[in-house]
């Protein structure tokens, strides 16, 4: 490829401009045509989701361990961040070589285009919004760079012309008494400007209408759901201890942590939804979702834990379900005797692998369509999810789920078994410390020290506390909701001045002791003490 003759004299700075202006033109209005046909097939989150799925586990555990729940915004950043540097450098090389920058713009709107329609649950015009986006985005950047070397090319607009610019200019096209004056930089950067604000008013304009027209959002609000025909037991007297800074026993939904790999929030509209039980069963069962309101629906009391909790996260949350055991819908499918596994998939395509024990025994194993007296909020899996104490949430929580395949476990393989997660995931057991507070200045004398315990389907016996690594003192346990949820214990300190180191363990039910042996989350949970140190003042 030639280089073009009368770029040369264009600074590089100017040439980046005009890619920006293109991208963010091309890329605001890829995001407004995926407001309008699908909110999940916006090019943006189309890299993203194919970037999270590509990215090898240590970087999402790293995304997790640096980011917590704020890892999707932190990858959008990033996602922007490395498109606006390419954008520049497309600028660069169609200023120099064009057509080259256009058709690396173009390129990238294939590539979405591609991404986003082989997407699970991709629609069929999933591909048009990148197409969109690297369409727009490459002819607007074959004309910004057209007029950017022309303008420069040009005598600039105020100054009387010095006779050899003249001539130059005049190269540019026929020497024509008509021939329109060329354009003036303050051209370039009128159009570049307004390349840019239209891509900026179009996401603006995009993400109003994706929420005007989040018709799933208002189907959730305007739904009553049956009142339960088994009710959960009533939280114990005294299990809430109260205290500032300690995690409330029972976890609001609004402050529920959030794990999971769509970077935007399936919308699964209930009528639409279907639950499909199928694989090695004898009767394939397909559920509606007035199939399931009409169902008596039980509520029962599950603490959630994530695999990537780290010994004192917060990767933790209590909650009220309300659902159908999944052991009957089985038990309607009649698994063969040799299936020992259920995969179960959510509308986005994630998976996980429960053992069909944990579904079929005793437990509380439940398709939750409620939570804490509310129909599942969208980010934790409206309309459906499963809820199965005792087990991660990778092997067992599928939000938005819609499909149940019985299986082996020599048969098939889930999302996070395939990046090096154990294929079974029963929870640890683990103690916290929440007060005092990371940080938080304490005055000499009475101090309480409180965190929170668990181990689902197990129970916690006992939860011990030490300071500067001195005698285990036992520490006293409220009251549990069950052997599913955690259980907040508390100890009082007469704390004296200077800096201390606080550890707790706890004792299950079947008296194993907290191992203080550390392993990090990976490939199967977290273990080892969690300990906080705190400066005491006089
Ligand atoms: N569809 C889907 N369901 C999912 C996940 C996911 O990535 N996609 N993540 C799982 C993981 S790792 C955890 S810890 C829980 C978290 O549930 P929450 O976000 O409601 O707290 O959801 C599980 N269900
Ligand atoms: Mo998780």
């Amino acid at each position: 490829m030639a280089a073009n003759a009368s770029a040369r004299g264009i600074p590089a700075p100017l040439a980046g401009v005009a890619g920006i202006a293109a991208v963010v033109l091309g890329a605001g209005l890829g995001e407004l045509a995926a407001a309008v046909l699908a909110p999940s097939s916006s090019p943006v989150a189309a890299i993203g989701a194919a970037l999270i799925d590509l990215a090898p586990p240590w970087a999402k555990d790293t995304a997790i361990a640096l980011f917590g729940t704020a890892d999707k915004i932190a990858l959008l950043a990033g996602i922007a961040l490395v498109m606006l540097a390419l954008a520049a450098f497309a600028g660069w090389l169609e200023v120099r070589f064009p057509p080259w920058g256009a058709v690396v713009v173009a390129g990238f709107g294939v590539a979405g285009a591609v991404i986003a329609a082989t997407r699970p649950g991709a629609g069929a015009l999933a591909w048009l919004p990148s197409a969109v986006a690297g369409a727009t985005g490459a002819v607007a950047l074959w004309l910004l760079a057209r007029l950017l070397r022309r303008s420069l090319a040009s005598p600039t607009s105020a100054a009387p012309a010095d006779p050899q610019e003249r001539t130059d200019a005049a190269t540019a096209g026929p020497p024509d008494a008509d021939t329109p004056r060329p354009p003036s930089r303050r051209a370039f950067f009128a159009w570049a400007g307004a390349a840019t604000a239209v891509g900026i008013v179009a996401v603006g304009v995009g993400s109003l209408r994706s929420t005007a027209s989040a018709g799933v959002a208002a189907a959730r609000r305007a739904l009553r759901l049956p009142t339960p025909a088994v009710a959960a037991s009533a939280v114990p007297a005294g299990a809430e201890l109260g205290l500032p800074g300690l995690a409330e026993v029972v976890t609001p939904n609004d402050r529920f942590y959030r794990i999971d790999t769509a970077l935007i929030v399936p919308e699964v509209d209930p009528a639409d939804w279907r639950l499909r039980i199928h694989g090695m069963v004898a009767n394939e069962v397909e559920l509606t979702w007035d199939d399931v309101l009409a169902l008596p629906l039980e509520e029962s009391w599950t603490t959630l834990a994530c695999v990537s909790n780290e010994v004192g996260g917060t990767l933790i949350g209590n909650a009220r379900w309300l659902g159908y055991p999944v052991r009957e819908l089985l038990a309607r499918a009649r698994p063969d005797t040799d299936a020992d596994m259920v995969l179960s998939r959510s509308i986005d395509g994630f998976t996980a692998s429960t053992p069909l024990e944990a579904l079929t025994d005793a437990r509380n194993a439940i398709l939750a369509v409620g939570m804490n007296g509310e129909p599942l909020p969208l980010e934790h899996g409206f309309p459906a999810r499963l809820v199965v104490p005792g087990l991660y949430g990778y092997v067992s929580a599928t939000k938005w789920v819609t499909d149940l395949e019985v299986t082996r476990f020599d048969r098939a393989t889930a999302y996070w078994t395939t990046r090096g997660w154990s294929e079974r995931g029963p929870i640890k057991l683990q103690s916290r410390i929440d007060v005092p507070r990371r940080g938080q200045g304490l005055k000499a004398g009475e101090v309480v020290i409180a965190g929170v315990a668990w181990q689902q389907q197990v129970g916690i016996e006992a939860v011990e506390v030490r300071i500067d690594e001195g005698e285990w003192m036992p520490a006293t346990l409220a009251a549990a909701i069950s052997d599913d949820t955690w259980v907040q214990w508390s100890h009082p300190w007469d704390a004296t001045p200077g800096d201390h180191v606080i550890q707790c363990r706890a004792t299950s039910r079947t008296g194993e002791v907290q191992t203080e042996q550390t392993a990090p989350p990976a490939p199967d949970g977290a273990t080892g003490w969690h300990w906080r140190t705190v400066s005491v003042f006089d």
